[in-house]
């Protein structure tokens, strides 16, 4: 964003949106930006890494629908460490459905996603009506976690050939900036200020980037990712990077968490200007 300038501590005083000031808050505190992608099939699996990783990371991003044993304990181990180690939770779900389906998927349901997650995400494919659908639930007077939810709107993605550019990229900005008491910001591969939209930027907008496809030692994978480092991806504009298997399939993961957490905070330090 515009803003990228400047300090999270600043970003974080300043932001409208009380997720997001939260957000800049956590990185501060921990000196990290790094967001883990724990892409772990077991209940076990993902509270351990979380345990382990949670000194050192921002956010955990979870798939909980590749747990082949998701419960209740897995909800109960997830919000208890979030409060432990002072992360914010990301499920990962890519809601990209019509609006009346995603509230629901997103609001009760089996997965239960608006009782833990805090960062939500969504394509725009289907047109404005997902991101309308999704900011009234989480804004009716009755939803029960108020303020403390957020939607990430995917702009583009990291895979080879994405069809997420263009006026669907366009698009996205369009509807950030239309929903922005909802909408933290965008999973993109660069801040997207300059992008062409139809919709002007309210006074001080400040949305936060998250680029996924972060990996220190991969420039890709045999299905179609696309890896950039943290000093890339930070340098392009990301505010949180995102690294999955650069962090838990690697020999020592609490080692791994460590590097990129200074690896990003240098990276970052150094876009201030500090
Ligand atoms: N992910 C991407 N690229 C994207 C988006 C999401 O890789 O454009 I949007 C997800 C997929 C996976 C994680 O959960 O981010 C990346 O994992 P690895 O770091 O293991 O490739």
């Amino acid at each position: 964003s515009s803003k990228s300038q400047l300090p999270y501590s600043v970003r974080g005083k300043s932001h409208p949106n009380p997720l997001a000031r939260r957000l800049f808050e956590v990185a501060e505190a921990k000196k990290s930006n790094v967001t883990v992608s724990a892409d772990v099939t077991t209940t076990k699996e993902l509270l351990d890494l979380a345990d382990r990783l949670g000194p050192h990371i921002a956010v955990i991003k979870t798939h909980i629908d590749i747990l082949s044993d998701f419960s209740e304990d897995t909800i109960t181990g997830l919000k208890a460490l979030a409060t432990k180690h002072n992360f914010l939770i990301f499920e990962d779900r890519k809601f990209i459905d019509i609006g009346n389906t995603v509230q629901k998927q997103y609001h009760n349901g089996t997965l239960r996603i608006s009782e833990w997650s805090h960062i939500i995400n969504c394509s725009v494919l289907p047109g404005e009506g997902i991101v309308e659908a999704l900011a009234q639930t989480a804004q009716a007077p009755d939803f029960p976690y108020g303020s403390d939810r957020g939607l990430l709107i995917l702009a583009e993605m990291t895979s080879k050939g994405s069809l997420a550019t263009g006026a669907y990229t366009s698009a996205s900005v369009d509807y950030a900036r239309k929903y922005h008491s909802f909408v933290l910001g965008f999973v993109a591969t660069r801040a997207l200020g300059e992008v062409e939209s139809s919709v002007a930027p309210a006074e001080g907008e400040d949305f936060v980037v998250f680029t996924t496809g972060v990996n220190l030692s991969s420039k890709g994978d045999k299905l179609g990712q696309q890896y950039q480092t943290p000093q890339s991806a930070i340098g392009r504009g990301a505010d949180f990077i995102i690294a999955g298997r650069g962090i838990y399939a690697a020999p020592d993961p609490v080692e791994a968490a460590k590097q990129y957490q200074q690896q990003g905070w240098e990276a970052y330090l150094a876009r201030v200007g500090g």
